[in-house]
C-alpha cells in the first residue's frame, strides 16, 4: 500500500510500496549498472522533496514507468528525447528513464524561448518533446518540430504522466556500452549556431567515480541540491555523485538563501555556483552554528572571487572547494578534499585527466606563463552532434580539447583561470555568447550595429551590457530595443544594460574593441547609483 495516495510519484494503481524484489532485465548498460541497477531494492530514501523522503527502489521504479512511456512513445535506443521541464522528481526521473532506455537525453534550459527550443529540436533530430503545458502552444509552430507531451513544473499532471499510470513499473534495460551517447548538451559557440555536446556513458562515469572518490561522497551524504537539472552541473556532477555514492539529495526546485538556509541542518553538502554562495553571506541567518556540521561545500562553473571565499571562512570557519569543468568535458580540475583548497585557483587536475597550458599550436607553454587549457581524458567528449569540422577545430587529432580558458598554472600545479580566450559571458553561471545578442539587436529596425560585453555584476558575477549605434536618423528607445529581442533571447541573455553611443570603437584592422568597451561600462552595476 501507498504511504501517501497523493505522493507525486504515484502512478495511481496503488500497488507499489519502497522495498520490493523488482526484477529488470539484465543486459549490460554503462551507466545503468553503475548508477541505477545497484539501488533497484533500496529503501533508503534518494530525494527529499517537499519535506518527503523517497526511496531508491520508488524512484527507479517511476523511471522504469518512463522508460515503457518513452518506449510506447516510439523512441528506440540512440534517438533523442528533448526535455524542457521544471525541476521534480518526475524531471530527475526522466534522466534515469532514458538511460534505462538506451535514449540520448536532451535537456534544454527552461529559460529558453520557443524559438531557441525550436532549434535545438530540429538540429538534434529528437523524435519527442517534453515540455510545460504552458509552453506548448508556442513549441508547436516551431520548425520540424516532433510528437509534443506535456508534464507539468512540479511534475505531476500532463500528457506524459498520464502516460505513465498505465505502464509497468518494471523495464528491460536497453543494453548500452561505454563509448554511447547517453546525453546531448546544447553548448553555444562562439560564432554560429549551438553545438550539441555529444556525452558517452563512459564520459559522464568516469568523471562521477572520480568526483566521488576525490570529495569522499559516502551513503551518509545527503547533498543541499538547488542547481537546475539541464546542466552539467546539477544534472551530472550532483546526482551522478550521489547516486554512485548511494546518498540522499535535499532536491530543491530553484535556489532560494533563505529555504536553503531552513534545510541546512539536514544536509551534509552542497554544491553551487558562486551567486549561491554572496547570496547566502547576504543572509544573516548564515552562521558559523548553522554550518558546523557540514562536511563539504563545492563552487563551480563561474569564478569565485577571493574575497567570497575568505568571506565564507570568516563566517563559517569552512574553506569552499572550487572546481573547473565544461559542458564538453564535464568536471577538469578541483581543489583538494584534504590538501590545500586555495582560493583563486580552481586547484588540480583530476586524476585520469591530462592538463596542458598552451599556446595557439597546441605546444606547452611554461609554469607561471599565461596560455589556452587543453584537456585529454576520459571524460572528454565525443565531438559535437552532426558537426565534424567545429568538432575538428576544437578536438585534436591526439584527443586534446581546447577550451578556450585562459590560465596559468602554478609551480606545483594549481590552475588560475585568468580569463577566456572565447568572448563569453557567465551570468549566475549561465553562459552567454555575445555574437547571438548581436546577431539579435543588429536585426532591429533603427540599429545600425551593436557590441556587446560583460560587466561585473555584484550577485550574478557578470551581466550583460548592450552598446548600440543608431542608423542615421533613427531615434533609438533602449525598452523597446530590448522588447523586440525578447521573444528570441531566453530573459538571462537580454543585457541588463544599454548604452547608446555615436560610433563603436575600433582598431586600425576596424575590428570592435571590446576590451575598450568592457572598461568603460565596468561599473555599471556597481557604481553607487546617483540620488
Ligand atoms: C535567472 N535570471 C537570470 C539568471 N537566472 N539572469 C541572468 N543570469 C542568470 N543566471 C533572471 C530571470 O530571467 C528573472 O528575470 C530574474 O533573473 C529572476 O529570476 P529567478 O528565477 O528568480 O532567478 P534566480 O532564482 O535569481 O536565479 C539565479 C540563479 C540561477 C543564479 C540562482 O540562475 C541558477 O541557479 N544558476 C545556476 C546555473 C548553473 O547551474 N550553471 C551550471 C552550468 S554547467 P526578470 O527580469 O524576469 O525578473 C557548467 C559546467 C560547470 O557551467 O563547470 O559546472
Ligand atoms: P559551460 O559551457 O556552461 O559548461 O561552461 C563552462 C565554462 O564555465 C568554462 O569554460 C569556464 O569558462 C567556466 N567555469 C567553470 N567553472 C569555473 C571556475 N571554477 N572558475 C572559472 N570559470 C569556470
Amino acid at each position: 500500500m501507498h504511504d501517501h495516495s497523493d505522493h507525486p510519484l504515484d502512478c495511481g494503481c496503488g500497488a507499489h510500496g519502497d522495498a520490493g524484489d523488482t526484477p529488470v532485465a539484465e543486459a549490460p548498460n554503462t551507466l545503468y549498472d553503475a548508477l541505477f541497477r545497484p539501488h533497484i531494492d533500496t529503501a533508503r530514501p534518494f530525494l527529499h522533496w517537499q519535506g518527503r523522503p523517497i526511496g531508491y527502489a520508488r524512484f527507479l521504479r517511476l523511471a522504469a514507468r518512463i522508460a515503457n512511456a518513452l518506449r510506447a512513445a516510439g523512441l528506440g535506443p540512440g534517438d533523442r528525447v528533448a526535455v524542457q521541464v521544471g525541476k521534480s522528481p518526475t524531471a530527475l526521473a526522466l534522466y534515469a528513464g532514458a538511460v534505462q532506455a538506451g535514449i540520448v537525453y536532451l535537456p534544454l534550459n527552461t529559460a529558453y524561448t520557443p524559438a531557441e527550443v525550436g532549434y535545438f529540436v530540429a538540429d538534434s533530430g529528437a523524435r519527442l518533446l517534453i515540455c510545460a503545458p504552458q509552453a506548448e502552444e508556442a513549441l508547436h509552430g516551431a520548425d520540424e518540430a516532433p510528437p509534443i507531451l506535456t508534464l507539468s513544473d512540479d511534475g505531476t499532471s500532463g500528457r506524459f504522466h498520464d502516460l505513465l499510470s498505465g505502464q509497468p513499473d518494471v523495464a528491460e534495460v536497453a543494453a548500452r556500452g561505454p563509448g554511447d551517447l547517453a546525453a546531448l548538451l546544447y553548448t553555444s559557440g562562439t560564432t554560429g549556431r549551438s553545438k550539441g555536446a555529444m556525452l558517452t556513458h563512459d564520459n559522464l562515469l568516469s568523471n562521477a567515480r572520480t568526483l566521488t572518490d576525490l570529495w569522499r561522497f559516502t551513503q551518509d551524504d545527503t547533498l543541499l541540491h538547488a542547481l537546475p537539472i539541464f546542466h552539467t552541473h546539477g544534472l551530472f556532477v550532483a546526482t551522478n555523485v550521489t547516486l554512485l555514492a548511494g546518498g540522499a539529495l535535499l532536491l530543491e526546485p530553484a535556489f532560494d538563501a533563505a529555504r536553503a538556509i531552513g534545510l541546512m541542518p539536514q544536509a551534509t553538502a552542497m554544491m553551487g555556483v558562486p551567486t549561491f554562495y554572496t547570496r547566502l553571506l547576504n543572509d544573516d541567518g548564515l552562521t558559523r552554528e548553522l554550518t558546523a556540521h557540514m562536511r563539504l561545500f563545492i563552487s563551480g562553473s563561474a569564478p569565485m572571487l577571493a574575497d567570497t571565499h575568505a568571506a565564507w571562512t570568516a563566517r563559517t570557519g569552512h574553506r569552499i572547494l572550487e572546481r573547473y569543468g565544461m559542458t564538453e568535458v564535464n568536471m577538469a580540475t578541483s581543489n583538494p578534499h584534504d590538501g590545500d583548497r586555495r582560493a583563486g585557483t580552481v586547484g588540480l587536475p583530476l586524476p585520469g585527466v591530462e592538463l596542458k597550458v598552451c599556446d595557439a599550436e597546441g605546444r606547452d607553454v611554461p609554469r607561471g606563463e599565461v596560455g589556452v587549457i587543453e584537456l585529454r581524458g576520459p571524460n572528454v567528449f565525443k565531438g559535437y552532434w552532426n558537426m565534424p569540422d567545429k568538432t575538428a577545430e576544437e578536438l585534436r587529432p591526439d584527443g586534446f580539447f581546447i577550451t578556450g580558458d585562459l590560465a596559468v598554472q602554478s609551480p606545483d600545479g594549481y590552475v588560475t583561470i585568468v580569463g577566456r580566450a572565447k568572448d563569453m559571458i557567465i551570468s549566475g553561471g549561465f553562459n552567454i555568447y555575445p555574437k547571438e545578442v548581436e546577431a539579435a539587436l543588429d536585426a532591429v529596425p533603427g540599429v545600425l550595429e551593436s557590441a556587446v560585453v560583460g560587466a561585473p555584476h555584484p550577485d550574478l558575477g557578470e551581466a550583460p551590457v548592450a552598446v548600440l549605434v543608431a542608423e542615421p536618423g533613427a531615434a533609438l528607445d533602449p525598452d523597446a530595443v530590448l522588447a523586440a529581442v525578447a521573444p528570441q533571447l531566453a530573459r538571462f541573455k537580454q543585457p541588463r544594460h544599454v548604452a547608446l553611443v555615436d560610433a563603436l570603437p575600433r582598431n586600425t584592422m576596424g575590428k570592435v574593441q571590446k576590451a575598450v568597451l568592457r572598461d568603460r561600462f565596468a561599473q555599471v552595476f556597481t557604481r553607487p547609483r546617483a540620488r
